[in-house]
């Protein structure tokens, strides 16, 4: 299953606030300081309003709507609720942001307690405890639940059947994959890909042109196929990235720039997945083929791209002031987590990102 809050922000706003329900509400930042939308209430959608649109936009879209500021705290404090009572029916809980999670309720399912039954409890449970509703998808595997849940909102129950995946995908347009942004899409209608199926039925050499070596995941998710295990935050040891040269070097200014890069891409899976880790990795294979790796624990858990860069780039100067070599691949990784105690930075940093 897949679950998800609905317009989670604005959602907590009208709960607390009841002179805002059924009412156009945006949480954000002030039009007159450039702020934008992070969240938007439905009713405020039933006038264009989007999410990470200029608040500006939105007033115009809606002069009646209620700008609100954001309380972090308090989203923070609702995404610690509802994940502990998605793992009170699971253990098997992949929180993937604050206000979405996968569940893995496989070993749940027997003859007198269905899929649909699991999820309906599941939502009412929401529903009564947190004041909130959720959308619910659920489907043999993650990519599909997660689409399925995004297609019925808000307070959506999506079932698909194993089996019934391929019908269920191809008439749906190919935004709804994973890892197809805008940029993306534009590209795809272009040349008149609008469809699952119409991506499914590409031959492989057009995929590659468009998603080079993920083509073959996008072939896969675009026919229902992942194999993915739902992944709770204990069991995953590391999120790491690394890569190899084109040319072999020991220029110290070239791999730096390298341990930044690679800093970055780490930073943004640990932020997605609201992780942060205490111990920062780097690995090293040098022209010989031997690999290296150093690592330091830091008493603060990392999470941000700085942060990481900081102490993966200190192991690098350590490694090249103490050896004489030339590097054929650098990686960097972030380990020693603990379940995200403070989420507020970085829903700060999102909110800022905007
Ligand atoms: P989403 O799940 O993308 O959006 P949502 O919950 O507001 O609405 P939906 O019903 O479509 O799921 O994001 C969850 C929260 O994350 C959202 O309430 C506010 C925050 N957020 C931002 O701060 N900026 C953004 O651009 C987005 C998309 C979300
Ligand atoms: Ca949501």
């Amino acid at each position: 299953m897949h679950a998800d809050f609905d317009a989670f922000y604005a959602a907590v706003e009208q709960r607390d606030f009841p002179e805002l329900r059924n009412r156009p509400v945006v949480v954000g930042g002030s039009p007159s300081r450039r702020g934008v939308v992070a969240s938007a209430s439905y009713e405020s959608r039933k006038f264009g309003i989007k999410s990470a649109m200029a608040m500006s936009t939105a007033v115009r879209k809606c002069p009646e709507t209620v700008i609100v500021s954001p309380r972090f705290v308090v989203y923070r404090e609702v995404s610690r609720q509802v994940m502990e009572l998605f793992r009170d029916i699971t253990p098997l809980v992949e929180p993937l942001s604050l206000d979405e999670a996968y569940l893995d309720v496989t070993h749940l399912i027997a003859d007198n307690i269905s899929p649909p039954q699991i999820a309906r409890n599941l939502k009412q449970k929401v529903q009564s405890k947190l004041g909130l509703t959720i959308s619910v998808g659920v489907a043999s595997s993650k990519s599909v639940a997660k689409i399925a849940s995004s297609i019925n909102k808000p307070d959506g129950l999506t079932i698909v059947r194993p089996g019934g995946e391929v019908p269920f995908l191809y008439p749906l347009p190919v935004e709804v994959l994973w890892g197809i942004g805008p940029k993306t899409s534009a590209k795809l209608h272009l040349l008149s890909i609008d469809t699952v199926e119409d991506l499914a039925s590409q031959p492989m050499e057009i995929l590659f042109g468009i998603f080079g070596s993920n083509a073959t995941h996008i072939k896969e998710i675009s026919n229902g196929i992942d194999t993915t295990p739902v992944i709770t935050q204990r069991e995953r040891k590391s999120i790491s990235s690394e890569t190899t040269l084109l040319v072999d070097t020991s220029n110290a200014g070239d791999l730096g720039e390298i341990v930044m890069r690679l800093s970055g891409h780490v930073a943004e899976s640990l932020l997605k997945k609201n992780m942060r880790g205490r111990t920062v990795k780097l690995k090293l294979k040098r022209s010989d083929f031997t690999v290296v790796t150093r690592q330091k624990t830091i008493p603060e858990k990392v999470q941000i791209s700085s942060e990481i860069a900081e102490s993966a780039l200190e192991l690098l100067s350590f490694e090249l002031e103490n050896a004489d070599e030339k590097y054929r691949l650098i990686g960097v990784g972030v380990s020693g987590f603990a379940t995200s105690e403070n989420l507020q930075d970085e829903m700060q940093l999102r909110f800022e990102g905007l």
